[in-house]
């Protein structure tokens, strides 16, 4: 175990009850009859975070069934934790789920999990769409993008043995190759990343009220059909260039999918450039199957449900000089080595890649290389490896109103010095990795802003994460549901990043059911976590206005790793008119030395002592080396009593590193003025 504790619960127990605290207001939930949520919360829980997206979410279930509700529950490596609000619907074959839709729509998107096949790879299997008792269409669902299971980076072998048994693993702590006799290792290892999610244009609009029935056919192939939530929406028709274009179809490009259309992108876009045109993609479904090099070009779809450039993943015969061994659909602008790409746009298309296993070395990406002056907006981006991944240096790119889901990695990264650019409006589900990231590998980023981004369900890693960098905003973000090795919102000195400098603010965001359970240390995280594993922390971070909601462990983590707990520190944290709505556990978690503010910081339902304070763990009659400075108004708190003691000030030990879980009631409106 990388992580002990000393100080007993019960003398802890004794400390608190002398304390006594006010309790703060509560108003009751609001109740939506067509269970319109966002995040599987009431909206009106978070007004104004996250993005402003075109369609309605319904969990299903929520909804009408003669299924079974699996969850709540968020365990990693199981259905429930991986699904929105970590719930969902199983249905047997003959099961159905039926929505009401609560706005006029003409199209869904369904996020579903059915099994693999017994030797992975995937199957498919059919659902059955009706309306109102009338039977529309059946979709045929996929697992050939789901299902992934052993240590990273994964393998799409249920069977396989341990990929890495010379690796220290969790399961039975202990290093499987030297220990005799050896683990048993139940197979499969480690299933995870179970759902996919499919698109749908229905044959009219609908109008509220319409009942959108999903059911597993009485004879279907997949023993059983998970359903985790509804998205409806009312698409508008496609769109027309704005101005005179260069139509790819003019070039050869095939609008029916059937022959291959790169060469005439390519030269669709030459011929854009020489006459200083945009390129036009009109609607169609278009194979393409390697990068298309874009610089200084505008490239408009008729909207992302309209035009859709598609590709297989090939395996290249000779891996290229940036060490794929794989090449699939992608828009990439030069690499910084090149030069990079400036004064690109590209908007309205969606892009479907064919990405089912991850290999760190591929660009396999939707979008890459170095894309300065540029705009990237209403794409939607399936299955690649990561929707966005930039290397700069590179500046000044405006990503703006994409959906990114069903990733194997991350959806969006700031690779190597990228600076003066913006992330906004953003959705992004189901990625592999972290959801979205600005990582100063080398060079550090700068002056960048994700703000009103939504972020539900990634299966490993972080919601948002910092790893390094100066002078960035996160701001007004909603971020859900992250499940294993990450949380929430996550600011690190690890993978080799620049240090962080300058300012760092981190306002007005929201997370809920964030701060999971952390297999390795086998303790649980913050849904914010500022993580000292390679270097000291100590840039000015300002975590303002956020809101940290039902939260399974802690609120906020301030940790360094065991080996490096007397190397590195955390100072120079201010946190200020935060709210606190449910922790499992603590409100703060401080593993590290160091030093942080709180100045209105209001908890409640606060389920073991507010501070969890192990310091650097030397446990000294100096106390904590980690302090808490009372900046005041730091209000509320739980059973344990008031979450910021005068007795836990300023560095009480209080370490407990496994307190009992108190699981909070739901998230409700907070009445208290700030
Ligand atoms: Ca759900």
């Amino acid at each position: 175990m990388k992580f002990q504790g000393f100080l007993s619960r019960t003398s802890r127990f004794v400390l608190c009850l002398t304390a006594s605290y006010a309790l703060p207001l509560y108003a009751a939930p609001q109740t939506d009859t067509a269970s319109v949520t966002r995040a599987a919360l009431d909206p009106s829980l978070v007004d104004d975070r996250g993005a402003n997206a075109h369609f309605v979410e319904q969990e299903a279930e929520n909804a009408v069934t003669d299924g079974t509700i699996i969850g709540p529950a968020r365990t990693a490596y199981t259905l429930p934790a991986e699904a929105s609000g970590r719930a969902a619907v199983k249905l047997l074959p003959g099961q159905y789920v039926e929505f009401t839709l609560p706005e006029a729509a003409n199209a869904i998107t369904v996020r579903y999990s059915i099994p693999d096949s017994p030797t992975g790879g995937g199957i498919t299997a059919p659902l059955d769409v009706s309306v109102n008792g009338r039977s529309l269409v059946t979709m045929t669902l996929t697992s050939q993008y789901s299902w992934l299971y052993n240590q990273y980076p994964f393998s799409n072998d249920p069977n396989a043995g341990l990929l890495f048994p010379d690796q220290y693993i969790t399961e039975c702590a202990c290093v499987p190759s030297a220990t005799t006799p050896p683990p048993i290792i139940t197979k499969p290892f480690r299933p995870n990343h179970f759902y996919d999610e499919q698109r749908l244009l229905l044959d009219h609009r609908y109008q509220p009220g319409d009942k959108i029935r999903l059911s597993a056919p009485a004879s279907s192939n997949a023993a059983w059909t998970v359903i985790d939530l509804l998205d409806s929406e009312l698409v508008g028709p496609a769109q027309h260039p704005n101005e005179p274009s260069v139509n790819v179809q003019q070039f050869g490009a095939d609008p029916t999918g059937q022959r291959d259309s790169a060469d005439a992108f390519d030269t669709a876009i030459a011929f854009a450039k020489q006459w200083h045109r945009e390129v036009y993609l009109p609607p169609g479904t278009y194979q393409v199957n390697r990068h298309i090099l874009v610089d200084n070009v505008t490239i408009e779809g008729a909207g992302n449900w309209y035009t859709i450039v598609k590709g297989h993943q090939v395996t290249l015969s000779t891996p290229l000089p940036d060490g794929s061994v794989h090449t699939g659909v992608g828009f990439y602008g030069k690499y910084a080595a090149d030069g990079g790409s400036s004064n690109v746009h590209l908007s309205g298309f969606a892009i479907e890649g064919d990405v089912r296993e991850r290999i760190d070395s591929d660009q396999v990406n939707g979008i890459g290389g170095a894309l300065s002056n540029s705009t990237i907006e209403g794409l939607y981006i399936h299955h690649t490896k990561v929707g966005m991944w930039f290397d700069g240096p590179m500046s000044n790119l405006t990503v703006h109103n994409n959906i990114i889901v069903d990733q194997i990695a991350d959806g969006i990264n700031f690779h190597t010095g990228v600076t003066n650019s913006v992330v906004a409006n953003n959705f992004v589900r189901n990625t592999g990795d972290d959801a979205l990231a600005m990582w100063s590998d080398k060079i550090e980023d700068a002056n960048n802003t994700f703000d009103h981004n939504t972020v539900q369900t990634p299966v490993l890693a972080n919601g948002i994460a910092l790893y390094g960098g100066t002078d960035n905003t996160i701001s007004n973000n909603l971020v859900a549901d992250p499940i294993r090795e990450g949380s929430g919102l996550q600011v690190g000195s690890r993978f080799g990043a620049q240090p962080f400098t300058g300012s760092l603010w981190i306002t007005n965001n929201t997370t809920v059911r964030s701060g999971p359970f952390e297999l390795n240390w086998n303790i649980g995280l913050g849904a914010i976590w500022i993580y000292a594993l390679e270097g000291s922390i100590n840039a000015d971070i300002e975590v303002v206005g956020n809101s940290f909601l039902d939260n399974t462990y802690n609120a906020i983590m301030l940790v360094s790793d065991f080996p490096v707990k007397d190397l590195y520190t955390i100072t120079n944290v201010h946190f200020k008119d935060d709210r606190v709505d449910g922790t499992g556990t603590s409100v703060v978690s401080a593993r590290v030395a160091g030093s942080a503010s709180f100045e209105n910081v209001d908890a409640r339902n606060v389920g073991a002592v507010g501070v969890n304070n192990c310091g650097s763990f030397h446990f000294t009659p100096a106390g904590s080396e980690f302090t808490l400075i009372d900046l005041g108004s730091n209000d509320g708190g739980g059973t344990t009593g008031p979450w910021l003691a005068p007795w836990e000030l300023p560095n009480t030990i209080t370490c407990d590193d496994r307190p009992p879980v108190v699981p909070p009631p739901p998230p409700s409106p907070w009445v208290t003025p700030l």
